[in-house]
């Protein structure tokens, strides 16, 4: 089993895109171990992004996921880190696969609806930023 963090973005709440997502999710067969709708600080978003720090499209990205409320999520799952990637599709929707959630919901590469950790290390990492254990369901 593992766990990972995913997150709609502050375009797929403003759209209530919640039931579609997470009706995805569940019918996966993936368990919703933690859940909560927030607003991210300059600081936690810095910090949750801070691989791309030196990137062009840092300032937009970090104003972007603060601008309004996210719906954090922690997943459980076989396989759920690569399954979520799989299911979010690729970052820009123009070249997400058909039927994934970017090609289906969204048009832009800075807004497109969904996070989900890129792999073990960045799930820990992420769980462990925006979730405390007992904000989380036992295994
Ligand atoms: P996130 O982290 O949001 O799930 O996206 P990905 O894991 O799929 O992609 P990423 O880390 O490469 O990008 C993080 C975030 O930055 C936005 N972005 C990215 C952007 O606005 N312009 C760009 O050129 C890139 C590469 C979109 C996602």
């Amino acid at each position: 089993m593992e766990r990972t963090f995913a997150m709609i973005k502050p375009d797929g709440v403003r759209r209530t895109l919640h039931a579609e997502i997470l009706g995805r999710l569940i019918r996966k067969g993936y368990r919703i171990v933690g859940l909560k709708q927030m607003v991210i600080s300059k600081e936690l978003a810095q910090n949750h992004y801070a691989e791309h720090q030196e990137r062009p499209f840092f300032g937009e990205l970090v104003s972007f996921i603060t601008s309004g409320p996210v719906l954090a999520m922690a997943l459980e799952g076989e396989g759920a880190i690569a399954g979520l990637r799989q299911m979010m599709g690729a970052t820009n929707p123009k070249d997400a696969a058909p039927g994934s959630i970017r090609a289906d919901f969204a048009t832009s590469i800075g807004e497109n609806v969904m996070h989900g950790s890129a792999n073990a290390d960045d799930a820990a990492r992420e769980l462990g930023l925006f979730f405390s254990s007992a904000e989380l369901l036992d295994e």
